[in-house]
């Protein structure tokens, strides 16, 4: 899953695909570079981030959506709380709503219009979430959380069958945390639907090997998720993505 941030202050890309049709482009290279998907979000989930009004995130993600109608072969996602913004992106070929909050209104809408959905676990808000991050078992907790949430969303209409589970590295979750459930990734995949993961250039990896590394870390990070059983990996470096996903398919299926 290639990101395409249309925001000014995400933590790795932010301000670089502002203009539309910048960003239409960056989402056909992801594509020929080799992503399965595109998430597209226009409001920044960094710790810390100021929220960023309905009309302003709707202003910022359409045009982009509109640029790349019948252009793109492979889904969209949108990486958004709010039910509107989901809902305008639904209209306008969005096929997966990507719902870092586990709103229940956006699962709702999932159930009523069809779309993917991933149900992610966090707590809190951008600004709060971090004060937060107190666990006993980091990774039992947050599978409980998400078997708890595929049975909420069913109880919506949302069948089990449209959803991908995401354990939010980054959020609510101190450097600790982030790697204890990297560790036993395993045990959150067992939920039983694709899990997906967003490790790309994440703080906790820049703190153990440097921003130098960050590109090579999160591969290594990546390819450590598919191994414990994740599906998807939701990265800023597609190309190499790629490659290591190739590689650990290899691996996976050699006698
Ligand atoms: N992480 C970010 C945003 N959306 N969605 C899912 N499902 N999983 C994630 O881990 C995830 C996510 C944060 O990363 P990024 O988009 O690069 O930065 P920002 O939130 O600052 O735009």
């Amino acid at each position: 899953m290639g990101i395409l941030n249309v925001t000014p202050d995400s933590f790795s890309d932010g301000g670089r695909w502002l203009d539309p049709e910048k960003a239409a482009a960056r989402a056909l290279e992801m594509e020929a570079e080799g992503a399965d998907l595109i998430d597209i979000g226009a409001e920044s989930t960094r710790p810390g981030a100021e929220p960023v009004p309905e009309a302003e995130e709707c202003r910022r993600l359409f045009p982009v959506l509109e640029a790349l109608a019948g252009r793109l072969a492979v889904p969209l996602s949108v990486d958004t709380t709010k039910e509107a913004v989901a809902a305008g992106a639904l209209e306008r070929g969005a096929e997966i709503v990507n719902d870092v909050a586990a709103r229940p209104e956006l699962q709702a809408l999932a159930a009523r219009t069809g779309a993917g959905y991933v149900l992610m676990h966090a707590r809190g808000t951008p600004r709060t979430m971090q004060a937060l991050a107190v666990y006993g078992n980091v990774a039992a907790e947050v599978t409980a959380f998400l078997r708890e949430g595929l049975a909420e969303g069913a109880r919506r209409g949302l069948d089990p069958a449209q959803v991908a589970c995401d354990p939010g590295f980054g959020f609510a979750k101190t450097a600790e945390h982030n790697l204890a459930l990297l560790r036993r990734l395993g045990e959150v995949a067992a939920v039983g639907r694709p899990v997906l993961v967003g490790l790309s250039r994440k703080s906790f990896l820049k703190r153990i090997a440097g921003e130098a590394a960050l590109p090579l870390s999160t591969g290594v990070a990546e390819a450590w998720a598919a191994w414990q059983g994740a599906h998807l990996w939701r990265t800023h470096d597609v190309q190499a993505a790629r490659a290591n996903s190739l590689l650990v398919e290899a691996l996976a299926t050699a006698p």
